[in-house]
């Protein structure tokens, strides 16, 4: 094991770093990274077992729900009801949050939001797929924790992460210190570290965006599209066009190579598709902490204060200097838009 740190050990030695904690977030991360471990077990067999395909149910997003979903729920809850560390739940597979009732958990200080399997529709088809993890501490200081614990500003969370399931199955995380990145190693079935304090590049050459999506974009999506398309040498355009379809694996390749990954409005997610408390803040902290840059073309994503559940954001993340222009063609557009108004 010479040379090897585990996700238990780094964690264990980190805790340092949490000055209020007494190793419950500690013991928390770690029974997420048990749960993962067990997905990812099913996860590498769903060709082979009665665990592809729809469940026949829908989620409150109106998506139809597949086995792998509900497994992956089932297991993040079940872990997290274990391990005594978290009082709420809220999770994309559920309505309503869910209140973790256990004797072990009556003083848990934690929350978490989750999107257990990110990505769900690339199961059948063995593309890579996620899970997204973003963890608080409750507010209330008394009584059973409420929905006001859960709907709390990105900037508020102690941690966030997610895992990636693909050619190799990884957890990224932060606490706030830096984004560290295990690689799971089967032989011994622990999560190693293989990608100490990622960092992601400043600029980039990859945007990732549903381009079917073209004609219901807004004016300065359509621009930033057409920017990444000139051929301009100096500027290593035209960009390289990389989307699959599953957010995790967009983000964490762009957080490797740099990029943007962008999901505005369409005309079928007129607020974005993407959900602000369990897909956007975690991805979002983790870039930042990792020196990039995540909004919703004008405003800071971690900023943005939550009013419901499964509150849906337009989402534009990755390398600084990429958000950054797309975020002046958005800004140009919302100009001409009030000219034009005044104008009128
Ligand atoms: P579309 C998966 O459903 C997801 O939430 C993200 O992982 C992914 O990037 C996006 O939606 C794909 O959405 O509309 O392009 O198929």
């Amino acid at each position: 094991m010479s040379g090897i740190k585990t996700l238990g050990q780094f964690i264990i030695e980190k805790q340092a770093d949490f000055s209020y904690a007494k190793g419950e977030l500690s013991r928390l991360l770690r029974d997420i990274g048990i749960a993962a471990k067990i997905v990812n077990r099913e996860v590498n067999k769903a060709g082979l077992v009665d665990i592809l395909g729809d469940a026949g149910t829908m989620n409150i997003q109106g998506e139809g729900q597949k086995k792998l979903d509900i497994y992956a729920n089932t297991q993040f809850i079940s872990a997290l009801t274990s391990g005594g560390e978290c009082c709420i739940v809220a999770t994309e597979e559920e309505d309503d949050f869910v209140r973790i009732e256990s004797p072990v958990s009556k003083n848990a200080k934690y929350i978490v939001c989750i999107d257990p399997l990110d990505g769900s529709s690339n199961i059948d088809v063995n593309v890579a797929v996620g899970t997204i993890f973003s963890i608080f501490r409750r507010k209330s200081i008394e009584g059973t924790a409420t929905l006001a614990d859960v709907l709390q500003k990105g900037t508020e969370q102690v941690a966030a992460g997610y895992v990636i399931y693909g050619s190799s199955t990884m957890l990224v995380y932060t606490t706030g210190k830096g984004v560290n990145g295990f690689t799971l190693d089967p032989s011994i079935g622990e999560f190693c570290l293989s990608h100490p304090d990622m960092k992601i590049p400043q600029d980039g050459c990859i945007y990732s965006i549903n381009e079917g999506n073209y004609v219901h974009f807004p004016e300065g999506v359509k621009k930033y599209i057409k920017y990444a398309q000139v051929h301009d040498a100096a500027s290593n355009r035209p960009y390289t066009s990389r989307y699959i379809g599953s957010m995790v694996a967009d983000i964490h390749r762009n957080l490797i190579k740099g990029g943007i990954y962008i999901y505005p409005t369409t005309a079928s997610s007129p607020n974005g598709k993407l959900r602000l408390l369990y897909e956007c803040n975690p991805m979002a902290f983790i870039v930042e902490q990792a020196g990039g840059r995540a909004s919703d073309g004008f405003n800071r994503i971690l900023e943005i204060e939550p009013n419901e559940l499964h509150q849906r954001a337009s989402i534009f993340i990755g390398s600084e200097k990429m958000v950054r222009m797309a975020e002046e063609m958005m800004a140009a557009e919302y100009v001409e838009k009030v000219v034009t108004v005044q104008s009128a």
